[in-house]
Parts: structure tokens; C-alpha cells; sequence
């Protein structure tokens, strides 16, 4: 029957209860869900950063990072961890603003998942309204594992990653490990619908997007990389705000780097909460996602808060940069 209705109905938890999930993982769906639902709420706060005047600025502490903590900053943390502690399947939780791995509850009464998260990465930009966004990343907790145990995972072990940009729209992209969809938040409905599926990252395009500001910092090999791109008809976008970044280099292609500096030998992003999320996303939509000497889902951690250089983005461009290096 031809369908009479204009709207978009297919919102995220149809979605969730008809996809095709990995064996094994069919409480992941109620996972998302919790993670959906504590951006929403996030989402309203952020809309409403100027009006509510008590959620803008910073709340004169530093995380564990030594970052000036933004009230955004832990208001997002405390959503999102409300939320996750309430689901009967998350265990474990690790994000930006907790020192250490947060146990909810054991895996033998069935926490058996793993969230870590930023939940509001670049909320610096928020006093400008520029985008911000929420990473997450979800592992499978092996029977027993302890809080670090379930935690430090490689990447390559996520059964589900994603971010929500609270942009000109609120939106997910999201990978369950079979492709990248994309869903847009319905206002009115309340729910995210999905917009776009099986999103692929172009293989070439010539856009860097990386902050100039350090050039001069980076190892030789950027900086020949850099001058190359200025006689190969490159363009330049930076934001910023790694979801933003990152979402556009996902939709339109290009490179997206943060390589290590002087003064962030290791680089300034983290691995568990932001490049691993976003390095299996760019993955699975075809694109490439190295430190700059391997692939950053290979990576085995150490600790929860480390980071890691990242080059991801068009296959093509991350291997033009990787013949510099
Ligand atoms: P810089 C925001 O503070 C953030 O963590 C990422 O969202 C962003 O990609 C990066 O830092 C920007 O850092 O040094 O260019 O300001």
C-alpha cells in the first residue's frame, strides 16, 4: 500500500529492535538507547546554554586532563551516567570527566557492557555556539573482567561507537559494526529518525583539516605534508571540535590530524573515548584511521585517559600523508 504519511517515523528504537546485531549482543540495543536518551537531555541543556545562564563558563576545577572543567562539561557526565547506571546492562562506565572507570554492577547480574565517553567534547566552544559533541564508545566486558580489565580494550574490540553533534542539528552517526547510519533529532517527536544509511567517506578529497596554529611543532614529516598539500590545491577547514571536524570529514571527505606536538608528545586526543569511537565510525564507512606509524583500533591501552596521535579520515589522503611521514 502506498504509504499516505509524509513524516519520518523511523525512529532509533525501531531501529534498534530490527537491526541486525552481532551474535551474542542483543541487549546492545538498550544500551544505545540509554545513550540516546541522556543526549537528548544534554541536547536540551546545550540549546539553552544563554538562556539558563548557570550552565555557561566553567566551574573554576580542572578533570583529570588538567582541563578547566566548562558546567556543560559535568552536567553532560552526570546525564549520561544517570542514564547509564539505570540500564540493566552496563557495567562499566569510563569518560573524560571521571578519574577512574566507574562499576556499576558485575557482569554476573548483568552488566555486561562497557561505556566510556566525552560527553561534551569541545564544550569550550560552547560560549561561541559552534558545534559540540558527545563520543561514545561500548565493549563487551568478558565474564569477571574488573573495571580496567573491562575498559582497556583495544578498538577493534567495540561492538558499537558513535557521537551526537549538537550542531545546526542534533544528530547521531552510529556504527553497530555493519555500516554507519545517521539519524537527525525529530524536536518535536523527540526521537532521533534515521536520515542516511551506509554512509561511505569519499576516497580522495583534497581538504586537511588540522590547527595550523602548531605547525611548526609537528615532526618533520607534517610539516613536508603540510607544504605539499599548499602546492597541490588543498583546502583548509578546522573547527575545532573534533565531532564537527570529524563529521565532516566522514559526509564530505578529506583528513582530519592531530599529530603529537612539542608539548603533547603523545598528542592531545584521547584514545579510548575519541579516536577509537571515531577511528572505527571512519572505518566502517570505508575511510582510514592511523596514529601515523598504525592503525589506531590495534592500539592496546595502557590507561584509561592516554592519547594518541590521530590521522583518519579519505583512505587516499591518509595515505598521502602517511608518504610523508
Ligand atoms: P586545539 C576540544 O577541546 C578538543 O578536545 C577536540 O574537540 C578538538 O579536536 C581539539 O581539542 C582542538 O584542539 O589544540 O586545536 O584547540
Amino acid at each position: 500500500m502506498t504509504s499516505r504519511i509524509s513524516e519520518n517515523l523511523d525512529t532509533l528504537p525501531n531501529y534498534l529492535r530490527t537491526a541486525k546485531l552481532p551474535d551474542g549482543e542483543s541487549n546492545l540495543g538498550e544500551v544505545i538507547s540509554a545513550i540516546a536518551l541522556a543526549t537528548k537531555a544534554i541536547a536540551r541543556k546545550v540549546r539553552r546554554a544563554r538562556i539558563n545562564d548557570d550552565i555557561i563558563g566553567s566551574v573554576g576545577a580542572t578533570n583529570v586532563q588538567g582541563e578547566d572543567q566548562q558546567k556543560l562539561d559535568v552536567i553532560s557526565n552526570d546525564l549520561l551516567i544517570h542514564c547509564l547506571s539505570a540500564n540493566p546492562n552496563v557495567g562499566v562506565i569510563g569518560s573524560e570527566e571521571e578519574d577512574d572507570v566507574v562499576v556499576v554492577r558485575p557482569t554476573a547480574v548483568g552488566g555486561e557492557y562497557c561505556v566510556l565517553f566525552d560527553p561534551l567534547d569541545g564544550s569550550s566552544n560552547i560560549d561561541v555556539a559552534a558545534g559540540v559533541g558527545t563520543i561514545f564508545s561500548v565493549l563487551r566486558i568478558a565474564d569477571g573482567a574488573d573495571g580496567d580489565a573491562a575498559a582497556l580494550q583495544p578498538g577493534k574490540a567495540q561492538v558499537a561507537a558513535g557521537y551526537v553533534l549538537y550542531g545546526s542539528s542534533v544528530l547521531m552517526v552510529l556504527t553497530l559494526g555493519n555500516g554507519v547510519d545517521m539519524f537527525v533529532l525529530d524536536p518535536e517527536l523527540g526521537e532521533f529518525v534515521l536520515v542516511q544509511t551506509r554512509l561511505e567517506v569519499p576516497r580522495e578529497k583534497k581538504v586537511r583539516s588540522i590547527n595550523g596554529a602548531y605547525r611548526f611543532d609537528f615532526a618533520q614529516g607534517y610539516q613536508d605534508y603540510l607544504a605539499w598539500t599548499e602546492s597541490h590545491g588543498y583546502g583548509s577547514r578546522y573547527i575545532g571540535s573534533m565531532v564537527a571536524d570529524v563529521h565532516r570529514t566522514l559526509l564530505k571527505g578529506g583528513v582530519f590530524l592531530y599529530p603529537a606536538t612539542t608539548s603533547a608528545p603523545d598528542g592531545k586526543l584521547r584514545l579510548m573515548y575519541e579516536a577509537n569511537p571515531m577511528s572505527l565510525l571512519v572505518e566502517q564507512a570505508g575511510g582510514s584511521a592511523v596514529t601515523g606509524t598504525g592503525r589506531i583500533l590495534d592500539v592496546q591501552p595502557g590507561e584509561l585517559h592516554q592519547r594518541t596521535p590521530v590521522v583518519l579520515g579519505s583512505a587516499g589522503e591518509v595515505e598521502i600523508v602517511l608518504s610523508h611521514l
